[in-house]
């Protein structure tokens, strides 16, 4: 059986290895062969915002990362600006209509900031549409090729949930900033001295929010159309009902680098936060993505620095004894953990530390994970508790309870 692991071109272009990734986001071994859908890695994370040159500027300045590469009107695209911000393996597309007529600025009058895609490097583009198509997947962009003097890149899109597509980009033979149409733009921004060379250095999970009922049809679509596999996490019972209404399940790709849990709202004591964000977000949408660390204390330091907001964690969940001894030995001091209200969670194959941003945009929608794995292939499952309580305290500083 061949396990060889394939290095996502930006993975590369960021010298990870795969020692590295394995630590950062728990990849394993997998056949590609035997792979109706072999998926690489991430390719890209594509936004629409409301100001994409000033939100290029915040992910630089706040979540120091690198401009790379600039598509717009000087370029000869009129009907968009286009930024493109790397940080390690991470890699961010923002775009803001333009042109009145944009239908991205459509787009964004109707769900605000957010996701639109969610890319993905696959080996072999037409075998993933060909798969797609036979398991009934809306193909929304047939393969095909864009060149420039830096090679090819093979292309296709289909549809996920709510107007969430998923990319699909071959780009071994390319050597270009980012797609044909971009061109290499760099950063003018100067970090602060002491800053960590790069705040996170992978995409660990990306969440997508859908409609109630509809999370076992999405967890099905991913398993048929892309041959994800089911993670054992699952969001039920107890913690659906007492906090913050949600019902849970997490697909994977084969090599675990792409993890995507799917939300459903549930009925309970209080209005879900999944069901506050499907009314805001005007339907189902990427929710949180978590961006993998190897030193989360010194990024949430860097962070809130620059202004960034994380949930508060209460007092309470630092001074429980129970929590300590379910935790045991980790590789700070509780004390350092509990002044940055990091929550802390460990399983049978190790432990993780983890933190939450408030929503970033104006409504109460995306917002993103900090996480730093040290062999722990979960999702902070012992966490939930207090992290749903403290977004029930945000939602009611929202007046959304
Ligand atoms: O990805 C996860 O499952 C964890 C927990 O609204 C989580 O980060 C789940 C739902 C949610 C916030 C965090
Ligand atoms: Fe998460």
């Amino acid at each position: 059986m061949s396990t060889e692991v394939t290095l996502t071109g930006q993975e590369r272009s960021a010298e990870l290895d795969v020692d590295q990734l394995r630590q950062l986001v728990g990849l394993v071994e997998h056949d590609p062969a035997g792979d109706p859908f072999p998926v690489s890695g991430w390719d890209a994370v594509v936004w629409v915002v409301g100001n994409a040159n000033q939100a290029a500027h915040y992910y630089q300045s706040a979540f120091g990362m690198d401009l790379v590469a600039y598509s717009g009107p000087e370029t000869g695209q009129p009907d968009h600006c286009s930024y493109v911000l790397t940080s390690g393996a991470v890699r961010f597309v923002l775009q803001g209509g333009v042109s009145p007529d944009s239908p991205l600025l459509d787009h964004h009058r109707r769900h605000g900031d957010g996701v639109v895609d969610i890319a993905l490097e696959v080996p072999d583009v037409d075998r993933c549409i060909a798969h797609a198509r036979a398991q009934g997947a809306r193909v929304l962009e047939e393969p095909h090729e864009l060149r420039d003097e830096h090679g090819a890149v093979r292309l296709a899109a289909i549809a996920a949930y709510g107007r969430t597509r998923h990319t699909l980009v071959d780009r071994s033979r390319y050597s270009g900033c980012y797609l044909p149409g971009y061109v290499e733009r760099r950063s003018g921004h100067v970090r602060r001295p002491g800053a960590p060379r790069s705040l996170f250095q992978a995409l660990d999970h990306v969440v997508g929010n859908v409609e109630l009922g509809a999370m076992d049809e999405w967890v099905a679509f991913y398993n048929r159309v892309m041959g994800f596999t089911n993670l054992a996490e699952f969001v039920g019972g107890d913690i659906a009902t007492r906090y913050s209404a949600l019902m849970s399940k997490v697909v994977a790709s084969g090599n675990h680098r792409v993890k995507f849990p799917l939300n459903e709202p549930a009925p309970g004591r209080r209005k879900s936060q999944i069901a506050e964000y499907l009314e805001f977000h005007g339907g189902p949408g990427a929710q949180h993505l978590a961006l993998a660390t190897g030193d989360i204390l010194a990024s949430v330091d860097a962070m809130r620095a620059e202004g960034v907001e994380f949930l508060d964690t209460p007092d309470t969940y630092y001074d429980d004894p129970a929590l300590w001894a379910r935790v045991g030995e980790v590789r700070a001091p509780v004390e350092e953990l509990r002044r940055r209200r990091i929550l802390v969670d460990r399983d049978e194959d190790g432990y993780l530390l983890q933190i939450f941003t408030r929503p970033l945009g104006d409504r109460p929608t995306v917002f993103f994970e900090l996480i730093e794995r040290h062999g722990s292939l979960g999702f902070g499952k012992g966490n939930f508790q207090a992290l749903f309580e403290a977004i029930e305290r945000e939602q009611e500083r929202r007046g959304n309870l």
